[in-house]
């Protein structure tokens, strides 16, 4: 499901057969009862008492259930952190749960999948260790797929995996030292989005041992001791002086943290066990005293378009209340607006984007001549065609094919096949796959290929292509573009080179222009509901880390779930570095510390990412244990960030930040607010502008945003203009840090956030409506707005409702129509509704043309993203009453990248369709009607309405194509009216401010004629 700000009971969408829920019960969940401190007592004993009764009552409702004939599933039970149960049930049986007055809501399982990447390279961690903070005596729980505590980065004997039965325990030495304990939630056959109904049945068992590798790599990431290059744990120290590039795996970034293995996932699919498992962390020995909660748990897994209100976010944040920290990834679904994934999207967790860092764990091949060039150069191996370790290294001279043949898509020329023959291909990457230029090459007879990427990222393993069955027989390496060229300059005077596997995992590729660029894959938030995600960066591409089942190997995985375990390291340092603060603390001093710039190009370089991609910035452990101070914004502390939501140009909003002064001493501060990516027309300024804070004192400034109805409505520079081949809308963002200095050095930020809007006030004077026969015109008034281009949409007003008090975005206000009078015409439907909705998937307009006027709709017209997990938006067509849909233009008829017309937080939307698609000619006669929804289900029906292309009592000479026009004041919109006929247009302005969004105005019989007035 994607969709926001909708109550839960909403959510369940019509399944095939069964639907996995969570139901939960009318009691409050034990936390509810949870204090620590001088309460502390009395409070356990409400704790454990409600934990009892929560007991009861599931007991009672699942009695219920049985005697009312549900075939219900239990999948699993909590009452410490949510009170209900999580069930499996036939679709039908749904509304019957749903009546029981003991089920309080009930809620769908989004399973969550595990977000593969590779953990990277530290954030100032050694810096702290030789401050002596290694997270020693820190429990993390990692929320994964296990852990293989045989392996020697977790100080295990490095063997003994494929004998372990992992369902039992006393086979295999765990626990151990390292990782301190667990519980196996899931078993390794479980995966909740299985089809086979046994395999979506946890079977728990004791041995958390891991069968999938992502969670081992996590782990190693939080915690590993590192292992040597003999294979053996490494003993330490941990220091700046630990010899990192002498290791085979390097430690994790609390290396003496302790590790709980808490398996959720099967060894492959996903999983809906994360409450369950949260709930465990919370009180690991079940006895309803929260005492012995983890500190920090690792949850580097999500659903996309992440809300707060998933039973998992729920989770997520009674736990952070319990006093975890929760650090969860932000998902790797890239730069789409909203994709940001549960349960980071919770309000008090820590949601981790993924940066770059400067160095990947690589393999190698070896230039052997010309002397000048000879060395080991980066480079990856193809998991497709012979095995280099067993083939044994290939030795050849390099060769390139002819000029134009450079990517090697096709089959190659007999000319380039005569340079190629014998020889090790220099072939370009692009466009077609890996496997199709390295089967080229052997066709042309050569005995290995050198792909060169098309810039300097790391090289990759390259993947196999199934389609091709042909059987690949010589080796493939891929390098990097800046050794690629320089190869190429020494051609001529032959170039001997060898492809190896020695190197493998061995080679260090450094490139600092990349480090603090973002990863591609990394999700965009805000929230659904405007608050600020994710909340900060780690390095999370091309991590290495512990592989699971080797005993001592490492691998080298991408993605927000490998910045996120960096993040909970830092967490655990922090913890042991500042152990009185609690939770929401260490949230906020992690992002305080961050350094707030992360590069849309090269290190360095603007435009710096918005905070709707990067949160604070990128973790600075060394910044979070030394500084002062503690910022967060007064009204929401587990947030952290400030969010002010939605602003119309022309208003103005404010909100405060707690300023903590967490030293014995006086610390005086300077402090300045400043937006990540300059917007015109905003003006952003903190009073006071200084704060001396005495030992411990706390006080608040206020930061303040002013706009103007010239803000400037831009695309964040860093984003692309398409996406999916489509253009993409955007939501104009007001990304700022608050900067805290004590002298001159930063010592903490705090996100500031808001999305903005156009703000015009541009309106037709009806004192100005020239009403002359059949010809009238209309003027508009109002302020110019620099920097847009406002449009006004002239439509035949068709349908008009009254505002009901109780605004809802999907209703309709008005609907209206209109046509060009061009041999094809378009024909422009532009509604108007109550309220504005965040995200134009939010409400579904359906518009329903019955051509043919026989009472059955022929077409049918709807807005919808253009292409999934993108911000493209289109208008789609489907012949009806079953007909292949197609997607016939931009949302708004006219591209984002000329004319911007708003899709986010608009209540204005326009769907324009050539009338070839749908049947109409000029002249023709059609009826219409339109159906609004959103997820609570049907907001508006029309009456059908009788319609014209071309005009049914008015028409608008000066449009071609979709019914927009620049606007601007001063400027005359022409009418043509039909004789003797009373109309009304309706224009509608989706640059203007939400209650200048539409005007009615009556023209034609019965308007008196006015006379234009001097324009003032
Ligand atoms: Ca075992
Ligand atoms: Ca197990
Ligand atoms: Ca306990
Ligand atoms: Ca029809």
């Amino acid at each position: 499901m994607r969709t926001r700000f909708l109550l839960v009971l909403c959510l369940i969408p019509v399944l095939a057969q069964a639907a996995q829920v969570f139901v939960e019960l009318q009691n409050p969940p034990a936390i509810a009862y949870w204090h620590e401190g001088r309460k502390g007592v009395q409070s356990l004993a409400l704790a454990r008492s409600q934990l009892a009764a929560n007991q009861q009552e599931q007991e009672a409702f699942l009695a219920e259930v049985n005697r009312r004939g549900v075939q219900a599933q239990e999948i699993y039970r909590v009452s410490r952190l949510l009170n209900g149960v999580a069930l499996e049930v036939p679709d039908e049986s749904l509304e019957l749960l749903r009546s029981m007055p003991q089920v309080k809501a009930l809620r769908l399982l989004r399973p969550k999948k595990p977000l593969l990447a590779t953990a990277g390279p530290l954030v100032r961690a050694p810096q702290v260790w030789s401050q002596a903070y290694t997270g020693r005596g820190v429990r993390v729980g990692i929320i994964d797929t296990g852990v293989d505590y045989l392996h020697r980065d977790f100080g295990g004997p490095g063997s003994g995996y494929s004998s372990n039965d992992s369902t039992k325990l006393g086979d295999a030495p765990f626990p151990n030292a390292k990782v301190v304990g667990g519980w196996d939630f899931a078993g390794d056959n479980y995966d909740a989005g299985s089809d086979t109904p046994s395999k979506r049945t946890p079977k728990p068992d004791p041995d958390p041992m891991d069968c999938g590798g992502h969670g081992t790599h996590v782990a190693g990431i939080v915690a590993g001791f590192g292992v040597t290059k003999e294979g053996a744990t490494f003993p330490g120290p941990f220091s700046l002086a630990t010899p990192l590039a002498d290791l085979a795996v390097a430690p994790g970034v609390a290396p003496e943290a302790q590790i709980y293995a808490l398996k959720v996932f099967g060894c492959s699919g996903s999983t809906a066990l994360v409450a369950q498992a949260l709930e465990w962390a919370a009180d690991p020995n079940g006895d309803g005293n929260f005492a012995d909660r983890l500190d920090i748990v690792n949850l580097s897994l999500g659903s996309d378009w992440g809300s707060n209100d998933d039973p998992d976010a729920e989770a997520a944040n009674n736990a952070a209340r319990a006093g975890i920290l929760v650090v969860a990834a932000a998902g790797n679904s890239g730069d789409t607006t909203f994709i940001v994934s549960s349960p980071a999207a919770a309000t008090a967790a820590l949601a981790v984007a993924a940066a770059v860092d400067s160095g990947a764990v690589v393999g190698a091949f070896e230039v052997l001549a010309p002397q000048n060039l000879a060395g080991s150069y980066p480079a990856s191996e193809a998991d497709f065609g012979p095995d280099l370790a067993t083939l044994g290294d290939r030795q050849g001279l390099l060769a390139q094919p002819q000029p134009g043949e450079e990517l090697g898509c096709e089959p190659f020329s007999p000319a380039s096949a005569a340079a190629l023959a014998g020889k090790i291909a220099l072939i370009n990457r692009g466009t077609c796959t890996f496997k199709r230029k390295v089967l080229n090459a052997q066709n042309a007879g050569a005995i290995g290929v050198l792909i060169v990427r098309q810039d300097d990222g790391d090289p990759f393993t390259m993947g196999n292509d199934t389609s091709i069955t042909a059987s690949i027989t010589i080796p493939a390496q891929m390098t990097v573009l800046s050794v690629g060229q320089r190869l190429r300059e020494y051609l001529s005077q032959g170039v001997q080179v060898r492809l190896t596997a020695r190197y493998r995992n061995q080679f260090l590729y450094t490139n600092r222009a990349r480090e603090d660029t973002v990863a591609s894959f990394s999700s965009r938030g805000p929230r659904g509901d405007l608050v600020l995600k994710p909340d900060l960066t780690a390095p999370g591409e091309s991590v290495f880390s512990a592989a699971n089942g080797t005993g001592r190997e490492g691998v080298s995985l991408s993605g927000t779930s490998m910045a996120t375990p960096v993040v909970a390291g830092a967490a655990a340092l922090l913890k042991q570095a500042r152990p009185e603060l609690a939770a929401w603390q260490l949230k906020a001093l992690l992002m305080n510390g961050a350094d707030p710039w992360l590069f849309g190009r090269e290190k360095g370089q603007e435009p710096y990412h918005r905070v709707s991609r990067v949160g604070a910035g990128r973790v600075n452990v060394e910044r979070s244990v030394s500084t002062p101070i503690l910022l967060y914004a007064s009204e929401s502390p587990q947030a952290v960030s400030l969010s002010l939501g939605l602003l119309e140009a022309g208003q103005a909003a404010s909100g405060q930040v707690k300023v903590a002064n967490l030293t014995n001493r006086t610390v005086s501060l300077r402090l300045a607010a400043q937006q990540t990516q300059a917007l015109t027309g905003v003006r952003l300024s903190v009073v006071p502008s200084g704060l001396q804070l005495g030992p411990g004192e706390e006080r608040e400034v206020t930061v303040q945003v002013e706009t103007w109805q010239d803000l400037g409505v831009v695309r964040d520079g860093t984003q692309a203009a398409t996406q999916g081949n489509w253009p993409r809308f955007f939501l104009t963002e007001l990304s700022a840090h608050l900067y805290a200095f004590e002298q001159d050095e930063l010592v903490g930020v705090v996100p500031v956030y808001a999305v903005l809007k156009p703000g015009g006030n541009l309106v037709a004077q009806p004192s100005r409506l020239q009403n002359a026969g059949s010809q009238a015109s209309l003027s508009l008034t109002g302020d110019p707005q620099p920097g847009l281009t406002p449009l006004v949409v002239p439509l035949e007003l068709a349908y008009q409702a009254a505002p009901t008090g109780n605004p809802r975005p999907a209703r309709l206000m008005a609907l209206g129509v209109a046509s060009d009078n061009s041999s094809n015409p378009t024909i422009t439907f532009g509604v108007k509704t109550e309220a504005p909705w965040v995200s134009p998937e939010d409400v579904k307009v359906q518009v329903f043309l019955d051509t043919n006027q026989d009472g059955t709709a022929d077409f049918k017209l709807e807005n919808r993203r253009a292409v999934d997990d993108t911000d493209g938006f289109s208008v789609r067509v489907c012949p009806l009453p079953a007909g292949a849909c197609q997607d016939v233009a931009p949302l708004g008829g006219l591209s984002p990248e000329g004319v911007h017309i708003p899709a986010f937080a608009s209540s204005v939307m326009v769907l324009a369709v050539p009338g070839s698609e749908v049947g109409l000619s000029p002249g023709s006669n059609f009826q219409f009607w339109a159906v609004t929804s959103d997820s609570f289900g049907e907001a508006t029906r029309t009456p059908v309405i009788p319609a014209r292309v071309g005009g049914n009592a008015v028409s608008f000479p000066g449009i071609t194509g979709v019914a927009a026009l620049p606007a601007a004041p001063g400027q005359v919109l022409s009418l043509s009216l039909s004789s003797n006929t009373a109309a009304r247009v309706l224009l509608l302005f989706p640059h203007n401010r939400s209650s200048l969004q539409m005007q009615v105005v009556p023209v034609g019989k019965g308007q008196p004629a006015r006379h234009l007035s001097r324009r003032q």
